[in-house]
Order: structure tokens, then C-alpha cells, then sequence
């Protein structure tokens, strides 16, 4: 007998929930979209159809590998044995060369799973070391600290309000493939298509036609990594024709005089060669932005990996903030997530700094305590005191996601202690001497911790494990708390203790803060109170009740707690996104400071770029509805048809090189050459050639049996790892120069 139970959806930022068909041994084998969710209503993609041969993907890792010594090869072994080799392999090492030794690395997933969100922030206090390298660093991290500057918090990032606004510029993002990111949106087409039904316009800035940008009203096919020159021309024109209005914003602003004069030079017609933009469509883009009633500017990865990623995501709320639509319904605006820090009085705050500290070999700021992935290899293969020689790595694929793979597969052979969590011996996890894999989806719980807080509508939603654990195997939590116990923090305790003193810890800090509903109280009598089957659900309670929505531990008795979500597994509606400022704000002046430093600085930068003009190729990147990172490539159903590792490439440029559809490219950069098949299309402009990222699963000892069938190649092999956005460390991965030609003969730019 089939039983159905609901999920959700790990495996992009839409968040949908699922409703699972389980068959009699535990099997997946149906997934629906839940039409009673509460906030995607039905809507599930061509991934989430496939969970059930996502979750038993015949490669998935039952049991923890571990190469033992002499071995060439790691092998399966025991739980226990695997986290004492763990144990006896890092503590010596840390006595000896001290807490940097030990390097973490967090890929996206993490993300998408409790473990992740819970766990991580224990181990990096446990280990005590400043070596953390994440996805972020070749991703959002421009968003970060462009928000860090201007709002004082990194975390505090304003979505578009999608189902309201009547104006959306959308920028170097193609939500009909990705379904959306840092602006989570279940069915994010179906919200662009409401956009229109309502009259209002979508305009899209993509060097290549998308089907998100065969959508829109208007496409501007941008140059690649010019978008902070289009906006600084935007918002140069909105001061020129008077068109700046802040309306109530203007109470709660730094730096509008200074930014008129330092965005003075920005003309449409200086800033249009470059871009391959004309300054008339410039203007009128600036003007229907200030005319409409309410209007949101939203960038994504096309305009965060780029050579100007911070300056790009900065202009873009500065845009946001001088049209007024900043914090306005229908404008960009702050959700409130459940287990976010509940409001309190506004005021000055601590501010965001850069560069607090160095790495060691390229001496490379920290930013938002990382530093970038793109130097994980060389603080590994750089010899010296301070070195990194062990390397825990979570959910993350390094070897293919972060420029330059080739060098950091060598690094990482060369580690005395290596520690994959990952469901999948890959291209990064098959140099681990030990390899933890987290159960299947099906059999882990659901809590969107980080995407609650980007969410284009406020809710909440918890699932549990949708099938029970086998005996024996950990879950991700488990697998977490246990790392943190070999990593030395808690003698002698098992996993529940560091649930424990992470609860006390945030209970007691509760008691003892004035604003908070439960000040003065026990926290051991907190404590006490909290429901859940383990420690992580245990801690989502305590956030939860602590929350803006929270019960307060019997305070706000209709407020949330982890029985209320349990009692409503559709999940609760928290209503459309409401105005935060000033309270949001945790600047050091209390307000939004339109000019921070470090991006006035790095504007001189912006300025000269305009003088370049680039003749050769620049290679972009795309992504595929039924693909996922590097990861995905394995699963049968979701491959094939236009899911290929192929160059696109536009009629004209592949004339000009003397390539055919189908023939076999070289295409090379800074950092190495590739091999792959020319598909040629008009979807991408003239001067750009676009090639996906995530594939190049041709290295020996993984297994990926479907994958390896049709490898597909790297394109971060084509980087060095060099090319930076010097603000955020956050690896260049659109737009940069490549030479191509057909194989035999030498590329040409
Ligand atoms: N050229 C180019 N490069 C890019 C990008 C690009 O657009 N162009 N995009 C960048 C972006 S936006 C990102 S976010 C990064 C992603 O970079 P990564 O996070 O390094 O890459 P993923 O492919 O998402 O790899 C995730 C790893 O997690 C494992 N995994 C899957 N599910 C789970 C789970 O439940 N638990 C755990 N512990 N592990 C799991 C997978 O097997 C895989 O090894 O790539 C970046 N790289
Ligand atoms: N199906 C699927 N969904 C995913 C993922 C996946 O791999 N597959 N990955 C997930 C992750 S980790 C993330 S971060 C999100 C990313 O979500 P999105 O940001 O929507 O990602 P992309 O689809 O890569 O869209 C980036 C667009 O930027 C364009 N672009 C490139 N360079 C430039 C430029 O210089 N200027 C402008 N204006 N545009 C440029 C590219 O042509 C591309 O269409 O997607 C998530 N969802
Ligand atoms: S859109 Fe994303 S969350 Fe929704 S079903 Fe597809 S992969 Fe899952
Ligand atoms: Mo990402």
C-alpha cells in the first residue's frame, strides 16, 4: 500500500512543496506539486518531478567511505570508525599548527538543508579557524556586501515584490531556468506572467535572448560585465531630468548630494559604447523606471560574478532608492522571515567593515568572514607555516565550481586529512579520506532557514523526514554534531550536547535582553518548554518562539511555535512583505548610506573601464531547467535533449571562425583550453559565446556511472582564479575573454 507524505522541494531557492507518493519500502515514486501548500499552490518544475529518482540514484553512498593508511583507495566503513579516524587524524594536527590549519568549505546545498543552516556556524567556532571558504565567493557575495554598506547588514537584502510591482527590471538573471535566487518565489514564470496580465512591464538585461527575456516588454542585449556602467548612466539620469524622488526614504538617507556629484560623468552617451546600449534607450529605461507607480531593479548571478559585481549590486538599490522604491509595497523590500531576529527600536548599529583580516598566501581581505574560493588552492599548495593541511568540505564541489579545478585537484591530493559530507563520491569528494554521506532527501527534514529571509511573501512551512532513517544511519544533523564533537569542542559528549548548549546559549542571551518576551525569565524553564524529536528540531522551536511571530514562550499564546507548524503541514501564510525601515538598518549612522567608502573608491575603477573597448569574445554562462550546479548530471530523466555542454555561439562569430553546427571548438583563456561541441544559435548576441558550468565529470575514481557517460567540459578550467571583483573576492565568471576556433587550428579572439 502507497502512502503519500509532504516535502519540501530542496533543490533550487523556489522552495515548492511536494506531495511525495511512497511506495512499500520506503520508495519514492511520485512527486506532485501540494496544491494546499501556502505559498506555491501546486507549482513544481521538471526536478522536482524527478525527487524520487533524485533520491535513489543508485550512486548515492549508503555508508561512510574511509582510506585507510597505505590504502589507495578509500573504502566503506563503520559510523563510529569513520568520526574516530576523523578525531585522531585532526587534533594533532591543530595542536601542532594551530587552529588555520584546518580549512572548511560550504557549497550551496547547505542552503537547502537544516543540517546546513544549524550546524556549520558551531563547527567554524569549535575549530577556531579563519580558513572558511564558501559558494558565496562565486556567487551573491557582491549582494552581501553591497547590502552590508548600505543597510549595515549583509543579510539584509531587499527582493522585488514580485506580485505587486508593476515594473520590473531584471537583470542578468533567467528565472524561467534557474526558478529564481536571493528572491524566493515559487512558479517565478507564472509571477512574470501575472506581471503582465496586469498591465505592468518587464524589461530584461541578458546578453542572451532567454526565454526569460523572450518574456519581456523590452530586452537590452547588454555587453557582458558592463550593467554597473548601464545603471550609473540610469541613475545619472534620473538626477539630470529631475526624476529623483525618495518620498518618505528621504528621512532615512546619507549621501545624496555626494552621489549626484560622483555619478555627474556617468552620460548615456559615455557609458554606451561600452555597454553596446544606445543613450536613448538608456534614458527611456530611466525614465519608465521613475514613471512607473511602483517599480523594482533585481540582479542576479549575470551581474554578481562580474568584474564589477559589488559596484553592479550597489547601483542596483541605489536605483531602487532613488525611484522611492526602496521598502514600498510593489518596490525591492526586506522580508521577515520566522527564525529571523525579531524588530526592535531603531538606531545606530555596528556598521560593516571589510578586510578585517589577510589570508596568508595572497593576501586576499576577508568578507563576511571568507575568503575567496577561488584561493582555496593556494592557501593549501603554498608551503609555510599556517598552510591549510586539513580540509572539511560540505556539500560542496569545488574542483568543478570555483575557477581553475585542475590546480586545486592537485592541492587536494596533497592534504594530510581531507573530510567530504556529500551523498556522492565526485570530482572534489574522491580525494577525502573520508567520505560522510547525509541520507536521501526523502528521509531528511525541511526548514528554509536561509530562504525564508529572501521570500517575495512572508510564510512559514516545516517538513518532516518523509520516510524514517534506517537504524544505524545518521542524519545530517547527526553527521554535523558529530564533526563538531571530533573537531575537540565537547569532551567526552555525545551530539545532543552541542543542540544543548547552542539552545542554552540562545535562550540565555533571550533571558537576559531587554527587548525580547521572554527577559527575565529561566533559561533553564525555557529550555524545559521546548517540543521536538531531536535536538535540531528542538532548536527550530526555540527560533521560532524567539522569532517575530514567535509565542514568545507563552507571551503571544497565537504565536508560532514548532507544534503550530506541525499542525499545519500546508505550512501558514504570514502575509505580503510590510515596510521595515528604519528599523532594518544597522548602520553606524542609523541610516542608509548612500556613498560607503570602499565603493566611492573602487568608482575610479568603474569610470577608466569605460575607455576600454573590447573587440575579442567574452564567454557567459547559462543554466538549464533540468540541471543543478554539478550535481544533477547523474540522474537519467533529467539529461538529454537541450540539457548539453555545448558553446553557443551567434551565426555571425561562427562564420567568422570558420565553425559549423556541431563541429568541435577550442576555446581557451587564462587559466587552460577545452574541447567542446559548437551549437550555434541566435539566443546569444554577437562578441559572445556561452558554455554552462558544473560539467567535467571525466576525472577518475568518482562514481558517477550516468554523469561520466557524457562528461561534458569544465569551463572554470578556462580561469586561473586570478580575475576578481576586488570588493567581494568573488571569482569573474561572466564575461570574460576567451579565444575560440575549430579544433586543429589556433583560437583567435
Ligand atoms: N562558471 C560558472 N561557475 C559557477 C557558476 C556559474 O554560473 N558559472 N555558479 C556558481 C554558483 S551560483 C554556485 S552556488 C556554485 C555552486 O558550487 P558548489 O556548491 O560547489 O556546487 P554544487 O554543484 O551545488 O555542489 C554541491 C555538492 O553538494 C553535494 N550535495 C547534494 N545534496 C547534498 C546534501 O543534501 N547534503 C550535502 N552535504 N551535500 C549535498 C553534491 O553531491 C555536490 O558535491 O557554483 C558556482 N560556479
Ligand atoms: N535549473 C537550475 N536552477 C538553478 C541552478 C541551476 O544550476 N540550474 N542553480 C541555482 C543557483 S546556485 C543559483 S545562484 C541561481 C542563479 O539564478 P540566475 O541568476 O537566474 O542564473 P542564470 O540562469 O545563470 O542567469 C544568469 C543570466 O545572466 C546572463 N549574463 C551573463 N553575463 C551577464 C552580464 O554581464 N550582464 C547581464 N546583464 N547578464 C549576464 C546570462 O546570460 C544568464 O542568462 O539558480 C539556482 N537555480
Ligand atoms: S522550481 Fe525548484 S523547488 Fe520547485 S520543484 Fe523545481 S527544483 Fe523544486
Ligand atoms: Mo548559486
Amino acid at each position: 500500500m502507497s502512502r503519500t507524505a509532504l516535502r519540501i522541494c530542496p533543490l533550487c531557492e523556489a522552495t515548492c512543496g511536494l506531495t511525495l507518493t511512497i511506495g512499500d519500502r520506503g520508495e519514492v515514486t511520485a512527486a506532485r506539486g501540494d496544491r494546499d501548500d501556502v505559498f506555491s499552490r501546486g507549482y513544481i518544475c521538471p526536478k522536482g518531478v524527478a525527487f524520487g529518482e533524485v533520491d535513489a540514484d543508485p550512486d548515492r553512498l549508503s555508508g561512510p567511505l574511509l582510506r585507510r593508511p597505505g590504502a589507495a583507495a578509500a573504502e566503506p566503513a563503520g559510523w563510529d570508525e569513520a568520526f574516530a579516524a576523523v578525531s585522531a587524524a585532526l587534533r594533532p594536527l591543530t595542536e601542532r599548527h594551530g587552529p588555520d590549519s584546518v580549512g572548511v568549505v560550504l557549497g550551496n546545498p547547505n542552503v537547502h538543508t537544516v543540517a546546513g543552516a544549524l550546524y556549520p556556524p558551531v563547527l567554524l567556532r569549535t575549530l577556531g579557524t579563519r580558513n572558511l571558504f564558501t559558494a558565496s565567493t562565486v556567487d551573491q557575495m557582491p549582494k552581501h556586501v553591497s547590502c552590508g554598506l548600505l543597510f549595515g547588514d549583509p543579510l539584509a537584502i531587499p527582493v522585488p515584490d514580485l506580485d505587486r510591482t508593476a515594473h520590473l527590471l531584471l537583470i542578468g538573471a533567467n528565472p524561467l531556468a534557474s526558478n529564481g535566487s536571493l528572491c524566493t518565489a515559487p512558479d517565478f514564470p507564472g509571477r512574470l506572467r501575472a506581471l503582465r496580465r496586469r498591465g505592468g512591464q518587464l524589461t530584461v538585461v541578458d546578453p542572451r535572448r532567454t526565454r526569460t527575456a523572450r518574456l519581456a516588454d523590452r530586452h537590452v542585449a547588454i555587453r557582458p560585465g558592463t550593467d554597473a556602467l548601464l545603471l550609473a548612466a540610469l541613475a545619472r539620469t534620473l538626477f539630470a531630468e529631475d526624476l529623483v524622488r525618495p518620498g518618505p526614504l528621504a528621512d532615512h538617507l546619507t549621501g545624496l548630494d555626494t552621489l549626484r556629484e560622483a555619478l555627474a560623468g556617468y552620460t548615456p552617451e559615455s557609458v554606451a559604447p561600452a555597454c553596446d546600449v544606445p543613450p536613448e534607450e538608456i534614458r527611456a529605461m530611466a525614465r519608465e523606471l521613475a514613471a512607473a507607480p511602483a517599480a523594482a531593479v533585481y540582479a542576479r548571478v549575470g551581474a554578481s560574478t562580474v568584474e564589477f559585481g559589488t559596484l553592479t549590486n550597489w547601483l542596483v538599490d541605489v536605483v531602487n532608492v532613488l525611484t522611492g522604491n526602496l521598502d514600498r509595497p510593489g518596490g525591492a523590500m526586506f522580508p521577515l522571515s520566522a527564525t529571523g531576529r525579531a524588530p526592535r527600536p531603531a538606531g545606530p548599529g555596528r556598521g560593516f567593515s571589510l578586510g578585517r583580516w589577510h589570508s596568508r598566501a595572497g593576501g586576499h581581505p576577508e568578507v563576511k568572514g571568507e575568503f575567496p574560493l577561488a584561493a582555496l588552492a593556494e592557501e593549501i599548495d603554498t608551503p609555510g607555516e599556517g598552510r591549510i593541511r586539513a580540509l572539511i568540505v560540505i556539500g560542496a564541489n569545488p574542483v568543478l565550481s570555483a575557477p581553475d579545478g585542475d590546480r586545486l585537484d592537485r592541492a587536494l591530493a596533497g592534504l594530510d586529512l581531507m573530510v567530504s559530507v556529500d551523498p556522492y563520491l565526485n570530482e572534489t569528494s574522491r580525494h577525502a579520506h573520508v567520505v560522510l554521506p547525509p541520507p536521501p532527501p526523502s528521509r531528511s527534514p525541511h526548514f528554509d532557514f536561509a530562504l525564508n529571509a529572501l521570500a517575495v511573501r512572508n510564510q512559514v512551512r516545516y517538513t518532516r523526514p518523509a520516510v524514517p532513517l534506517e537504524d544505524g544511519r545518521p542524519s545530517e544533523s547527526e553527521i554535523l554534531a558529530r564533526l563538531v564533537l571530533s573537531a575537540g569542542g565537547f569532551r567526552d559528549a555525545g551530539p545532543e550536547a552541542v543542540d544543548a548548549t547552542v539552545t542554552d546559549d540562545l535562550l540565555g542571551r533571550a533571558a537576559a535582553d531587554p527587548h525580547s518576551p521572554v527577559h527575565g525569565r529561566d533559561p533553564a524553564a525555557l529550555a524545559a518548554l521546548l517540543t521536538g524529536r531531536d535536538g535540531a528540531e528542538r532548536r527550530l522551536d526555540a527560533m521560532l518562539r524567539l522569532g517575530p511571530y514567535g509565542d514568545g514562550f507563552g507571551a503571544r499564546p497565537d504565536g508560532l511555535s514548532l507544534q503550530r507548524l506541525l499542525d499545519h503541514p500546508h505550512g501558514i501564510d504570514l502575509g505580503p512583505l510590510t515596510p521595515r525601515l528604519p528599523e532594518v538598518l544597522r548602520t553606524r549612522s542609523g541610516r542608509i548610506e548612500l556613498c560607503p567608502e570602499p565603493v566611492m573608491r573602487d568608482l575610479d575603477r568603474l569610470g577608466r573601464s569605460r575607455e576600454r573597448r573590447p573587440e575579442g569574445l567574452v564567454l557567459v554562462g547559462r543554466r538549464h531547467l533540468r540541471s543543478n550546479n554539478s550535481w544533477l548530471h547523474n540522474v537519467p530523466v533529467l539529461r538529454g535533449g537541450t540539457n548539453r555542454c555545448t558553446l553557443q555561439i551567434h551565426p555571425r562569430d561562427a562564420a567568422r571562425l570558420g565553425l559549423a553546427d556541431g563541429d568541435t571548438a577550442r576555446v581557451r583563456a587564462d587559466g587552460g583550453e577545452l574541447r567542446v561541441p559548437v551549437e550555434i544559435t541566435e539566443s546569444v548576441r554577437t562578441g559572445v559565446v556561452s558554455l554552462p558550468h558544473g560539467w567535467g565529470h571525466d576525472r577518475p575514481g568518482t562514481r558517477l556511472t550516468v554523469a561520466a557517460k557524457e562528461p561534458g567540459a569544465n569551463v572554470n578550467q578556462l580561469l586561473d582564479g586570478t580575475l576578481l571583483d576586488p570588493l567581494a573576492g568573488t571569482a569573474v565568471l561572466n564575461g570574460f575573454p576567451v579565444l575560440v576556433g575549430p579544433a586543429g587550428t589556433e583560437p583567435s579572439p
